[in-house]
């Protein structure tokens, strides 16, 4: 089981890598991986498991975030209707975005950054996004809203992008030109 132990935190070089592809059909081994990282997410999000292993709660996590750099991510999270968005994904990609964009108005966080870093990050509103599942089935979501952003967010720690390098450093809270501004 992860921990809190296991997700490396910003400076570490490994956060900064563009992850590789994994090979398909996924090894046991990758699939041992990547099931462990969803298991995270959907432990944290439970008061007695996370109080007991000392977890902080997350929405989404990216193989980088615990040193592995392949291109794998699990995302836990429900959107404003409460509809659950629940996957573990091999190679997911953004095939097609929106030109409109969208942000959080209580701004980003990440597991593996300690601290708050105040301001929008500009998002595409609305997303479509490929990948595998552990089952071997290849999936396509369109999404949008909450959702969008953090398979946007978990996408990024994949390229060794983290959400504060999308933050106006002049001006956080700049406002985002035609941008839907979502409330959490
Ligand atoms: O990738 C990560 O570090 C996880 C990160 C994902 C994320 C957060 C905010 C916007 C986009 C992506 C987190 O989960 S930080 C914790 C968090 O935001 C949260 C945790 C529990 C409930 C609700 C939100
Ligand atoms: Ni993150």
């Amino acid at each position: 089981m992860l921990t809190m132990n296991d997700i490396i935190r910003e400076g570490h070089p490994s956060l900064r890598k563009v992850a590789e592809e994994v090979n398909l059909p996924a090894s046991e081994e990758d699939k041992k991986i990547l099931a462990s990282m969803l298991e995270y997410v959907i432990n944290s999000q439970n008061p007695e498991i996370a109080s007991k292993y000392s977890l902080r709660a997350g929405i989404g996590l990216a193989a980088p975030q615990i040193n592995v750099s392949k291109r794998m991510i699990a995302v836990h999270v429900t959107d404003d209707k409460g509809t659950l968005y629940s996957y573990a994904l091999f190679n997911p990609k953004v095939v097609s975005h929106s030109i409109e964009k969208s942000y959080l108005t209580s701004g980003e966080g990440c597991l593996s950054v300690d601290r708050a870093v105040p301001g929008y990050v500009p998002r595409y509103a609305r997303v479509t996004v490929t990948g595998t599942s552990l089952n071997g089935e290849e999936v396509k979501l369109r999404l949008k809203g909450l959702p969008a952003i953090v398979f946007q967010h978990e996408i990024d720690h994949l390229n060794g992008v983290m959400f504060y390098d999308h933050i106006d450093n002049n001006n956080p809270f700049h406002p985002i030109p035609d941008a839907v501004a979502i409330e959490r």
